[in-house]
């Protein structure tokens, strides 16, 4: 979404987890997605240094939004480690506790998550957004994470007393910029034409409007 909100000019190579292309290993031995190489050949292959990374170098509507980077930075960062944490086990409970009952397991890490909501509910109180009435950085980082977590269980998530979080996650489902990122390509092939990002959608698509 980062890449499309900045309009980066780059080729874009689907990649099936399941049968992970060798060039991408080479660039990338740890092997997660995504994975970007810049033209001089360095390799950012974590999702936020892409971010942070596009965003320095196209960002017309701020969503770096200085002085307010830092702050930012610290609810991402809490997302990546408690909740990311907690999500895991909410959604995979029987791949980190083999013995005890994983129903109650899941609850309990559901409820610890729950405190990372609170905070996202708090910070919506006054604005559309996290850090205002316009996107910034640290929605687009936040947001796919508390997807996973309402689609873990809908029903339960729709029915909990978070109004803002579910309005403003709403709000980034329906955005263009996310369906257009979310838009799947057949994996990659080393005989293929390069696929450029901007061949398959329209750039500076919008974002969700602030109040
Ligand atoms: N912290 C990394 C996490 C990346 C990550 O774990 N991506 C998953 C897909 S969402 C992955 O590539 N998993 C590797 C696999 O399933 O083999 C980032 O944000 O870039």
């Amino acid at each position: 979404m980062a890449l499309i909100y900045a309009g980066i000019r780059c080729e874009l190579r689907e990649v099936a987890l399941a049968d992970k292309p060798a060039p991408m290993l080479e660039i990338s031995p740890k092997g997660t997605v995504p994975v970007l190489q810049l033209a001089d050949g360095k390799v950012l292959e974590e999702s936020l240094d892409i971010m942070l990374w596009a965003l320095k170098q196209v960002d017309q509507q701020h969503w770096l939004m200085p002085p307010q980077t830092n702050d930012m930075l610290h609810l991402i960062e809490r997302n990546d480690g408690d909740f990311k944490h907690h999500l895991d086990r909410y959604k995979y409970p029987n791949r980190h506790e083999k013995t005890r009952n994983s129903n109650v397991y899941a609850r309990q890490h559901r409820d610890a998550a729950c405190e990372f909501i609170v905070q996202l509910e708090t910070q919506l109180t006054a604005t559309t957004f996290l850090f205002g009435n316009k996107p910034a950085l640290a929605d687009v980082a936040i947001f796919p994470f508390i997807r996973q977590f309402a689609a873990n269980n809908p029903k339960w998530f729709s029915q909990t007393p978070y109004p803002r979080v579910q309005r403003w996650l709403q709000n980034w489902l329906d955005s263009d910029l996310f369906k257009l990122a979310m838009h799947k390509q057949v994996p990659w092939q080393a005989e293929d034409t390069p696929l450029m990002l901007d061949q398959r959608q329209s750039f500076a698509a919008p974002v969700p409007a602030g109040e």
